[in-house]
């Protein structure tokens, strides 16, 4: 049976009041910073391109009653990033094995809730590696969140066997409440060197890995306000 969803909104979005989009993290990647549009239609289910924006893999697959659109979206759904594939199947090889620790220095999720208006979102990631091992977190927010808020999901507190070292798939299941609306400003991996002091530059080539820190200092103290 079909299911039918009663979301009134799911606005996944670029947002003008975070400064942490524009910022690159010493240790993480961005999965995806939600800046590229997408509607599901009447199939159910619908990929696109990155196309100027972010996704890892370069592909996202949506699904449910969903649209992410910059300025308006409604609907509530499953986000997957596999790859150029189907988006009504999950390639857990789409990613190709991607070591998501990056060599143990990553160690969570990061997921930027900008809005979820009413209590009971709740946000599942489902984490494939390339031989098909599932490794899951969910996580249901007991309050409403009206200011921005980065959340973090540990590697080390999903329950599965999915190696993150050798990852194919990944996808996020955004769910709540009949009424519920919700924005999402990005999803990134995250490690603690990312926030930690400003590493001491042992040549002229970490000059690089130096100005990221710098701009990630200046994005915490922004926060702090
Ligand atoms: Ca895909
Ligand atoms: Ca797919």
């Amino acid at each position: 049976m079909k299911r039918v969803w009663q979301f009134t909104g799911l606005l996944i979005g670029a947002s003008l009041f975070s400064p942490s989009n524009a910022l690159a993290h010493v240790i993480g990647i961005t999965i995806d910073s939600f800046d590229t549009p997408q509607e599901v239609g009447e199939l159910g289910a619908s990929q696109v391109a990155e196309n100027g924006g972010i996704i890892l893999g370069g592909f996202r697959d949506l699904s449910g009653n969903a649209s992410i659109n910059n300025s308006v979206s409604s609907g509530s759904g499953l986000m997957t990033w596999d790859g150029d594939d189907s988006p009504f199947t999950v390639d857990t090889t789409g990613l190709g094995g991607l070591d998501l620790t990056q060599d143990g220095e990553a160690t969570d999720f990061e997921v930027e809730i900008l809005l979820s208006d009413l209590s009971g979102m709740q946000l599942t990631l489902n984490v494939f590696d390339m031989n098909s091992n599932v490794s899951t977190l969910s996580r249901v927010f007991n309050s409403a969140i009206l200011t921005p808020t980065t959340e973090l999901f540990s590697f080390t507190t999903f329950t599965g066997t999915a190696d993150f070292t050798n990852i194919g798939a990944i996808q996020l299941r955004v769910a709540g409440p009949p009424e519920i609306d919700v924005q999402i400003g990005s999803i990134e991996t995250f490690g603690p060197h990312s926030q930690g002091p400003l590493p001491v530059p042992e040549s002229s080539s970490s000059l690089a890995l130096l100005s990221g820190a710098m701009l990630l200092v200046a994005s915490r103290k922004i926060r702090r306000r």
